[in-house]
């Protein structure tokens, strides 16, 4: 089986990884667990991204470690076993022997997990691991004096993506931009939300892949509730379908949404949120650029939303007070705008290294190789009441969602075969096959 990445590449993060731990030490990196959904049936399985970023193991119960002890860093990958009675019902494993080909130092049986850990930990001044993700090593780890946090390390490599992470991530936001067209293409008056999630998720998995998250699609006041995930309305011609949707390429995410007319024509209140968040997006993407402080993207999104509401009379106040605190963002353009500008995207779709846009964390400078969406949002939902929402623009929900990596020339968006115009998205609504 070929990985998505060269033997040279994994080695390269291993090396980059645990040569910036001091001493002797165990590492230990457990894949995720198998999840029940119901009595013998199983969730989809997702292998751990740590796991996944430092050696490409995607089977089941595969558990990292590296250890020093006894010298040059050593690692040992541990796999389940080839076992005919069990393969026969669950599918071929690589087992102990297969696994050779992986990029690691050996490979072991599962089988003998918890002796030979014990043996490198009582050797170890150190030992780097994490609770959650495996009971199995939760069990060996728990009782564990001082044990260290191997994550984030990692998070700092995870960062910055290689040319090959780009190309992969460049192969998931076209897959859901096509997804997110074909959706467009495929619509009409009184269409069920979730009829356009299944055209979005059969056109992620016509391409081999899957989604990264499950698909959001919310139609009229539905579009401003910010996780909605029932799916299970019909809708109406003459309102906004809001589509937050991506997919997953070898365990790399892509992250889109798309708002537009089920009937092909914006009104003109549905045009002017449309226009002013499309500005406010391209002022975030045009942000994106290495050497800029973490919150320079809301920074932009935000002045674009701050001085559109005030120009549409949305609010009645000062661009100062729309804005509130310039580092917090906690003025009233907040009442419209309740989440951050966008995130890291990645191994996971809210990807590690740094904080999200709008959040208080300080996120990293951003620097070539980095990948981050640009979701800015205006939502208007007729049910609040706890803000004062305008007659006009009542029901109305809008966001718009890309995925852009930033390079030493600028940002380029990786998503930019999704349409986003108004005359461009007019154009392809109800116009498929
Ligand atoms: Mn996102």
């Amino acid at each position: 089986m070929a990985l998505p990445f060269d033997n040279l590449e994994y080695l390269q993060r291993q090396e980059s990884f645990l040569s910036m731990l001091k001493g002797n030490c165990t590492v230990i990196i457990p894949t995720n667990d198998q999840s029940v959904r119901s009595n013998d049936v199983k969730y989809p399985f997702r292998a751990g991204s740590y796991i996944l970023y430092l050696c490409g193991w995607e089977e089941e119960d595969g558990i990292l470690v590296a250890s020093n002890t006894r010298g040059d860093w050593e690692t040992t990958l541990f796999v389940s076993p080839r076992d005919t009675s069990k393969e026969i019902w669950e599918g071929k494993r690589v087992g102990v022997e297969g696994a050779n080909t992986w990029p690691v130092s050996r490979t072991d049986s599962l089988e003998n997990l918890e002796e030979s850990i014990q043996k490198l930990i009582d050797d170890s001044e150190h030992t780097y691991s994490f609770h959650g993700s495996s009971r199995r090593i939760d069990k060996i780890i728990t009782g564990i004096v001082g044990l260290k946090d191997p994550r984030p390390f990692i998070d700092t490599l995870r960062l910055i993506k290689s040319p090959r992470e780009i190309e992969i991530m460049s192969e998931a936001a076209e897959i859901a931009s096509i997804a997110h067209i074909n959706a467009m293409k495929s619509a009409f008056p009184n269409i069920g939300e979730w009829h356009i999630q299944s055209i979005i998720e059969s056109s992620f998995m016509s391409s081999k892949s899957q989604w990264s998250f499950p698909t959001i699609v919310g139609g009229g006041d539905n579009a401003t509730i910010l996780h909605y995930s029932s799916n299970d309305s019909p809708i109406e011609g003459g309102m906004l379908a809001l589509v937050d949707a991506g997919c997953e390429v070898h365990g790399y995410a892509s992250d889109i949404t798309r708002t537009w007319p089920v009937n092909g024509q914006f009104s003109d209140a549905q045009r002017d949120i449309y226009q002013l968040v499309l500005e406010s997006q391209v002022a975030g993407i045009d942000a994106c650029m290495p050497g800029s402080d973490w919150l320079s993207m809301h920074r932009a999104t935000s002045n674009v939303l701050a001085e559109g509401l005030i120009e549409l009379g949305i609010l009645n106040c000062s661009f100062e007070e729309a804005i509130g605190n310039p580092e917090s963002f906690d003025g009233k353009y907040r009442d419209f705008f309740m989440h951050g500008t966008g995130h890291l995207l990645g191994l996971d779709v809210h990807d590690v290294g740094g904080g999200r846009q709008g959040d208080e964390k300080p996120g990293p400078i951003l620097q070539p190789g980095m990948v981050v969406t640009i979701e800015p949002g205006l939502y208007f939902g007729s049910w609040r009441t706890d803000i004062d929402v305008p007659e006009k623009y009542s029901g109305i929900g809008v966001r718009i969602e890309d995925d852009v990596l930033i390079t030493d020339s600028g940002p380029v968006v990786l998503s930019s075969s999704c349409p986003k115009s108004i005359e461009d998205i007019e154009c392809i609504i109800g116009n498929g096959d």
